[in-house]
């Protein structure tokens, strides 16, 4: 190291600042709406492409549902689903009828940008259960890329006829930093028969720090102009240090 750039690094320094503020990370498509279709009607997946922005694996069917308010769900006004659910139309699969079986609904895109070490990230979705059906046991977790999941899951059944919210939070290590976000919503089947599972309303907050990039301190001393004498002996130093 020359001395110049030992002088640049002594009155330069990285700062981070802890932001006690969630910060909403959009995620695409998350209350299920796009494509809007009519009421009393669902939009069939013919492939693994869920619905948009979505994919979905071992599933028998994967749809968008608009069922208006009177046909599976109780409460919310015409056309529209109770809270916490939002809008008109939410997103299910069909989960194979035999007990233990599931069916996941995932988000590998990039559009939730990367992991920041130490950056606590909360997950939240709404899981519902049609009337007259048994609820799945749903899971809810983050991923860093296709088959990782990070960290806990959030479990847990929706009452029949309703909405309900599952929400789990993971702080990324140092390990996971630069790892595309991704989300990972799992239904199991609780019996043999015909299970649907439905989610809505996808939050995705992260909660500080933030890095800031390198910028200058002004509580750090600055070292007195050094003698001649001096300079000679601290480039020694820095020579010896990088034999
Ligand atoms: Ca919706």
């Amino acid at each position: 190291m020359k001395l110049a750039s030992f002088f640049f690094l002594s009155i330069f320094c990285t700062q981070s600042a802890n932001s006690a503020e969630p910060v909403n990370i959009p995620v695409q498509n998350a209350s299920f709406e796009d494509p809007g279709i009519a009421m009393k009607s669902h939009e069939e997946q013919t492939s693994q492409v869920g619905p948009e922005g979505w994919t979905w694996v071992n599933a028998l069917r994967a749809a968008v549902d608009n069922p208006g308010d009177a046909n599976i769900f109780d409460g919310g006004q015409e056309g529209q689903l109770p809270a916490p659910a939002t809008g008109m139309q939410f997103a299910y699969l069909n989960v194979p009828p035999k007990k233990g079986r599931t069916a996941d609904l995932l988000y590998a895109g990039k559009s939730l940008g990367k992991f920041v070490a130490g950056t606590k990230y909360v997950l939240t979705v709404s899981v519902g259960n049609r009337k007259g059906f048994v609820s799945p046991t749903y899971w809810i977790s983050l991923s860093g890329g296709k088959d990782i999941l990070l960290g806990p899951s959030a479990s847990g059944t929706a009452p029949e006829g309703s909405f309900v919210d599952l929400s789990v939070t993971y702080t990324a290590t140092s390990e996971d930093d630069n790892r595309v976000i991704g989300i990972q919503l799992k239904a199991e089947n609780n019996t043999d028969k015909f299970c649907p599972s439905s989610f809505d309303n996808v939050r995705l907050r992260a909660i500080g720090p933030i890095v800031s990039p390198k910028t200058f301190s002004p509580t750090l001393e600055i070292p007195k102009f050094p003698q001649l004498q001096d300079i000679k002996e601290l480039q020694d130093k820095l020579d010896e240090q990088q034999k």
